[in-house]
């Protein structure tokens, strides 16, 4: 099943490219950029990635991209995790990037996507491997800061193919957002957010009717609410299930607790992906494989997970037809 799932052509739909900080990367970029790290080697380094929520796991990732400084840092980030990615077989990412997390540091958005767009360009060109942008809002700071990202990005508006929700979701309903996300949909820019990952089912409801969102980040509570599963069923809307996140950051117990196959029964459009990879054991091999491992999935259901992610992607139809 191994060798199946890794030459499975995998297409990633949830990725926080700062997520895919590998603690390596972190040292070279720390000392580079002569940042006082907490961590005297690699070891201290996994041993700080013991996550009680979600909240522990942000404090320790925001800590960590203090080292990403200059565009050739972004491209590193970028680029390293293009190179393993493909390696396991992935074929097209679609990636956040949180800009608060570095304009609050001094970095600019022309610096971040400098980084990240020569990394892409290099990804299609050297590795076949497409991706996708999803500029994120960090749902822990005042909306009219990231009302002001978003009118400082419009240089870089036709790159973005989706804004995105993200941060620290308990206190910070989507209603927040519901100004930003109306600019972005009036300026054109299709809407996804995190909803349901350690937040109330209320809140999946909110990115649906207040966001206009076409796809639920996690929306693994929607379970505790069956004319919310009707509704994402009946609309399509998709799901970007994270499972070894979700037990990472404790918001399932264990694999074999993860709801993933209930939401399948229930009908609902499914992906599998790895949030922050770096940070919570593996990138999407690892996901496929824990499913396979937890819920005994054989073919069949990987075919289906990966064709949904394909069919909802930020993609052209050419890309597409040539992924099918
Ligand atoms: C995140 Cl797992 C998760 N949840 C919400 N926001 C995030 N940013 C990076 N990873
Ligand atoms: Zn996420």
């Amino acid at each position: 099943m191994h060798e199946f799932l890794k030459r499975l052509p995998k297409v990633e739909l949830h990725l926080h490219i700062e997520g895919t900080l590998e603690p390596e990367l972190l040292f070279t970029l720390a000392e580079r950029n002569g940042v006082m790290l907490p961590y005297a080697s690699i070891e201290d380094v996994y041993a700080a990635y013991d996550f009680s929520d979600l909240q522990s796991f942000l404090d320790i990732y925001y800590q960590g991209m203090s080292v990403l400084q200059k565009p050739e840092d972004f491209y590193a980030l970028a680029m390293d995790y293009f190179r393993r990615a493909s390696d396991e077989g992935v074929v097209h990412v679609e990636m956040h990037f949180d800009p608060q997390a570095h304009i609050s540091r001094g970095v600019g958005l022309s610096t971040i996507l400098e980084g990240l767009s020569l990394a892409r360009q290099e990804a299609e060109s050297e590795l076949g491997l497409s991706s996708a942008l999803i500029m994120a809002f960090l749902r822990d700071r005042p909306a009219a800061e990231a009302m002001q990202v978003l009118e400082s990005a419009k240089p870089y508006w036709d790159i973005l193919d989706a804004v995105g929700l993200d941060s620290a979701e308990k206190g910070n309903p989507p209603e927040k957002f519901s100004e930003v996300f109306g600019r972005a949909k009036q300026i054109g820019i299709p809407r996804v957010a995190h909803a349901g990952e350690e937040g109330p089912v209320d809140y999946i409801y909110q990115a649906l009717d207040l966001l206009d969102v076409c796809r639920i980040d996690h929306g693994v509570q929607c379970l505790q609410d069956p004319a919310l599963v009707e509704r994402l069923r009946h609309q399509g809307t998709v799901l970007t299930v994270c499972p070894l996140s979700n037990v990472r950051l404790k918001v399932v117990e264990s694999m074999q607790a993860h709801p993933l196959p209930q939401l399948l029964d229930a009908g609902l459009v499914v992906t599998i992906n790895s949030d922050d990879p770096a940070y919570f054991g593996g990138g999407m091999l690892a996901n496929f494989m824990a499913c396979h491992q937890a819920f005994g999935w054989q073919e069949a259901v990987f075919c289906k997970l990966a064709a949904n992610a394909i069919d909802n992607a930020f993609m052209g139809e050419v890309r597409k037809a040539q992924l099918y």
